[in-house]
């Protein structure tokens, strides 16, 4: 036999490098083992939490967590927990949810959140806002300085009945913050394909008019959203002030949690 101080050192693989999906599966999972049986939980929609739903339905048909009643935040994620097997149900019937996770398109240091690219933030927003604990999901690209600072939209969710009106009494109310801009969601911004020119509808028949603020939003966020919401034809907006419990943070060198 080669003596030890000879022999060639063990080959040692690198680890494979992680995909910005693998950072999202990381945080959906840490957030899923915060579930107990019996609970009722709020289920996210975007691609970081379908990968929570995924691990739910799993750990449900492997009996390590029973009698889960979720509460779908969106059309297609209500699809989605029905493909992998969680029993669902509505607010009507649970108006109060153990826990909430979800993703975000922006997190603050204050864990202010900019929510609803995918278009769901009505439903998300009271759904999560009923829950004793919100957790949200993402991997290290969301976290910001500054709310809208990321050159994303801060989507407003809209009635379609003279949306171009309501539309420019959002663009009244920042007039004169540079860079600002103020675009009605079209379906095929929203589907990506460059296909139909036509406005996205929510899953509850309204428009989304994104607002750009190409240096973010400086201010009281809590004016700027109660001044948003007085506009008559708003439905609700994107910023989720003070709502989150938890933001769990994957990145390349691990997992961080942050508590409000
Ligand atoms: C939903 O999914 C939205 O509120 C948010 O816009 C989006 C995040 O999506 P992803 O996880 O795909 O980045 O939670």
């Amino acid at each position: 036999p080669i003596p030890a101080s000879l022999a060639p050192p063990p080959v040692v693989e690198p680890p494979a490098a992680r995909t910005p999906d693998d950072l999202k599966r990381i945080a959906a999972h840490r957030a899923v083992e915060l579930l107990e049986s019996g609970m009722v939980v709020g289920l996210g929609t975007g691609s970081t939490a379908a990968h929570a739903l995924d691990r739910i339905g799993e750990l449900l048909r492997r009996g390590v967590l029973r009698d889960i009643v979720g509460i779908p935040t969106s059309k297609k994620t209500e699809a989605h927990a029905a493909a992998v097997g969680i029993p669902l149900s509505d607010l009507h019937a649970h108006p109060i949810v153990d826990i909430s996770i979800d993703g975000a398109d922006e997190v603050d240091p204050s864990l202010n959140l900019v929510k609803g690219r995918g278009g769901s933030l009505l439903r998300e927003k009271m759904i999560e806002g009923a829950s004793r604990r919100f957790v949200v999901i993402v991997d290290d690209s969301k976290m910001v300085p500054c709310l809208g600072g990321s050159g994303l939209a801060v989507p407003v969710e809209v009635i379609p009945f003279c949306w171009g009106h309501t539309l420019g009494r959002l663009r009244s109310l920042f007039e004169g913050v540079p860079g600002f801009d103020v675009k009605l969601r079209r379906a095929a911004v929203a589907a990506g394909d460059g296909g139909k020119d036509e406005p996205f509808v929510t899953d509850n028949m309204n428009y989304i008019v994104d607002l750009f603020f190409e240096n973010g939003i400086h201010g009281d966020l809590d004016l700027i959203s109660d001044k948003i919401l007085r506009i008559t034809g708003v439905v609700e907006h994107g910023m989720f002030l003070g709502m989150a419990s938890s933001v769990i943070i994957a990145g390349k060198d691990g997992v961080t949690v942050l508590d409000e």
